[in-house]
This record gives C-alpha cells, structure tokens and sequence, in this order.
C-alpha cells in the first residue's frame, strides 16, 4: 500500500480511494458507527467506520482504539460539511500499527504539567504550527542570504571568552580547566570575515540569566550575521532585508498556521522597510514624557521597550545608546563620541528586541581602552585583538533572537512556545 499525505484528501477528487496513516487525534462512537480524526504532519481529517463497510474485527479495533495511537486507514473520500475541511474518508480498512496506553494530556491542564509532557505536547496542532513557521522562518533567512552573498559558517560552542559580559556565562569543566558555553558567535564571526568578507552562523546561544520573563531562555536559537566593509548604517539595511525576507517566506508558505496561531495576520504584511529609526535620547525623552523615570545611560528594559513600540506597526530601531551601556567592541559614534554606532531591532505592538547589533571597534588602542574602562582583562581575548593588528578592516553585525522573532510572528505570549524544548531558569527535562 502507498500513504498519501492527510492534506491530500482535500485534494483528490472526491470518490477515489485512499490510503492514510497518522495518529488518533480525536475519536467517538456511536452505534454503528466510530468516527476518529487523524492526524499527520501534513494536517486532520475525519474518518468514518461503518458496520458493514469493514471486517468486523477491524470495527471493533477502531471502535476501542486509543488517543494517540499509530493507524492505518484506507477508503474512500466522500464530501461531507460537517467534517473538519469538508471531507472525510469512509473506511473499508482500518489497522493499528502502535497502541497507545491513555494518554495524560487532556483538555483542560495547568501549564505546569503541559512542560512536564513536553515530549507528548508538541503533537499539539499549535505546536506543530509554530515549528513548521519557524522552519520556514529560518529556510527564508538562509535563502535570502545565500542571494546576498553571505557565507554560512560552523563557530565553535566551547569559549573562553565572555562576548556579552561576565554575568550571564555558563561556566563548565574542559579536563582541567573552565571554559564558558558561547554566549554569541560574533567574535568568531569577525575571525572569518577576513578571509570570507561576509559571513553568518545559526547556533544556540547560552545565557544563565535569572529572568523569568516571557522572552528569556537560557538556551536560544541564534542568527548573527558580519559584514567586512559596512557600517552601521548598511547593517540597519541589511536587518531590514532579512527580517522582511524572513516574514514574507513564511507568509507565502504558512499562511493556514499562522491564521490558526494568531488570527489577524493582516500587521504582518506591514514589515517591510523601511523601519523606523530613534536615537536612544529620542527613546529616552520619550519614556520620560510617559512618565518613566528614565536617566542617561541606563539600558532599556521589557517595559521601557513596549511602552516605546505598543503604538507602532513597523520594527523600531534605537541608534546610538551610550556607551556606558553596551559592550567594549561597539565603536564609538563619530559624530556622537558620547554613544556607540549601534541599533537594537525592536518589534511592534509591544514585543521589543529581537536583534541587537553595531559597528565593531577596529582600533586597537581604543579598543584596549574601553576595555579597561570596563575592568574586562585583555588575556582570553588576545585573539581578537590580533584581529585589529592584522589587516583591520571597518566592519558590523548583529544578532536575530529566532525564538523571539517566531514569537512576534505567531503571536505567542510565551517564548518557551517558540522551541520544542525550552530551557529555562527553573526547566531543563524533558
Ligand atoms: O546580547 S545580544 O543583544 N547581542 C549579542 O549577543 C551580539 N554579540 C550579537 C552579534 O552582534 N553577533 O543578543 C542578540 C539577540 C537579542 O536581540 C535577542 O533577540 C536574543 O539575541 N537574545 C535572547 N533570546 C532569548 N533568550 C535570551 N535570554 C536572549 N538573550 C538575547
């Protein structure tokens, strides 16, 4: 026998047999009759099994089968308006490949105990809807950049250095010494654009950061991107690009799910640039009118970043934080010495950052000087260091929040819902 995919019932004409497996994802009987939807991974859709129409045994064992379990069905399709799409399959043949015990997840359960069934929870239609955005998300990116000329490459996870500071470093034993799991990629990223000019990398990153929010993992998915040759300015265009090219793939190729997870999908056809664009004083003023204690020089938070985007339809980028507040490899503004060439990406209606990125210091002297400005000991980086002494060359990137973005794009109110298997401070099983 062939399986056809479940999607296909709707695409057959209508009377002609089929065959199709998945799992029971919803099922009841009444009288003669045993109605179950199937589930595969390319959709649902009712089947029907009818006394008369199939052995006897097989109506018995569709009759008791359990949620969950593996099946085989073959029949016809027939139009039916009370089923899900419109059709459903009429069986002359029915088989169980996999029994399944009850299964723990029912309707109504607290979200504690959906974390804890992971491993079965990501049946879920919602689940399954998010992971297939999020491919399409990531296959958009690596299309567009392919077409820009960037190169993918492999940065090592192991590291000695602390790209985005101390505190937030998931220290580990290598034989006999520490290492730190990669906070960020970029410094490798810098490494390669010397041979490779224009480079990118899709990793985990790690962060041990005590948030408990709805938009901190420990563990993520992250996009960073470096461009030789490009200043601040071209890499705000080239965010522009690819987070455009990312939303517009997925609208062309998941358009059911996305429909499904957030209903209005009308907001997402606005991404497109340009974005706007805000000095952090401008951010700051802002804030202050709104009533937000907000001083010079202090980083911008969850509720800072919402009060500044709920209003607005397009990404936002903030330019020009000081330099007190962001890391020592952001160069200085050359018109602005008080702040650094560099944008944080935020997203409308209230998400806030998804990318942050800049202009990377290529002096080495002032480079060293920040550095000590900062109290960060020069040893583990003197690798990078050498990359300011040979050949150094104007250069920028960034870094995209994968789970971030798929969350703004479908609309979730929980970032753990953005990846099958979420780490977080207090979840690290299934
Ligand atoms: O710390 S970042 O703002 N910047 C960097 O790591 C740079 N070194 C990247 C680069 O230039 N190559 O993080 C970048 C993005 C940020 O905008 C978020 O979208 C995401 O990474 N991010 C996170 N996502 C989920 N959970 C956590 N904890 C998290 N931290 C950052």
């Amino acid at each position: 026998m062939t399986f056809e995919p479940i999607s296909s019932v709707f695409d057959a004409p209508s009377g002609s047999e089929i065959s199709v497996r998945g799992w029971i994802h919803r099922h009841r009987s009444s009288g003669a009759i045993v109605f179950a939807v199937l589930r595969d991974s390319s959709g649902i859709v009712q089947v029907t099994m009818k006394k008369g129409n199939l052995p006897d045994e097989q109506l018995e064992a569709a009759r008791s089968v359990s949620l969950e379990a593996s099946v085989e069905v073959r029949g016809h399709i027939c139009e039916d308006r009370r089923a899900p799409g419109g059709r459903e399959v009429r069986a002359t043949c029915f088989r169980v490949v996999g029994p399944a015990e009850a299964f723990p997840i029912t309707e109504y359960q607290s979200e504690e105990l959906l974390l804890d069934y992971r491993h079965l929870w990501i049946r879920s239609r919602e689940q399954t809807a998010v992971m297939k955005v999020k491919a399409s998300v990531l296959a958009g990116a690596r299309d567009w950049l392919r077409e820009q000329d960037f190169i993918e490459v492999t940065p090592p996870i192991f590291t000695q250095n602390a790209c985005e500071g101390g505190t937030t470093l998931f220290k580990l034993k290598y034989f006999d010494r520490d290492v730190f799991l990669s906070q960020s990629a970029q410094m490798y990223l810098e490494a390669l654009i010397f041979s490779l000019e224009r480079v990118y990398s899709v990793t985990p990153s790690f962060r041990a950061e005590k948030s408990r929010t709805p938009r901190h993992l420990t563990e993520y998915w992250h996009l960073e991107l470096e461009e030789a040759w490009v200043d601040n300015r071209g890499n705000m265009e080239i965010q522009e690009g690819l987070v455009t090219a990312m939303v517009e793939r997925v609208l062309q190729e998941r358009k059911e799910e996305l429909l499904m997870l957030r209903g209005d999908i009308t907001p997402l056809y606005d991404i497109k640039p340009p974005f706007k664009r805000m000095r952090y004083q401008e951010a700051i003023q802002r804030l202050r009118d709104q009533g937000f204690d907000m001083e010079w020089g202090r980083d911008l938070g969850t509720a800072e970043e919402r009060a500044l985007t709920a209003e607005e339809t397009v990404p936002v980028f903030i330019t020009n934080f000081p330099k007190e507040c962001k890391a020592f490899y952001m160069k200085e503004d050359d018109e602005d010495p008080r702040t650094c060439a560099c944008a944080d990406l935020l997203a409308p209606a209230g998400h806030g950052e998804i990318i942050g990125g800049s202009e990377r210091e290529t002096d080495i002297a002032r480079m060293l000087a920040r550095m000590e400005e900062q109290g960060i000991c020069t040893g583990p980086y003197e690798w990078y260091l050498d990359l300011r002494r040979y050949g150094s060359v104007p250069h920028s990137g960034f870094g995209l929040g994968v789970e971030r973005l798929v969350r703004f794009i479908c609309g979730i109110d929980h970032i753990r819902d953005a990846i099958p298997f979420p780490r977080t401070v207090s979840r690290a099983y299934p």
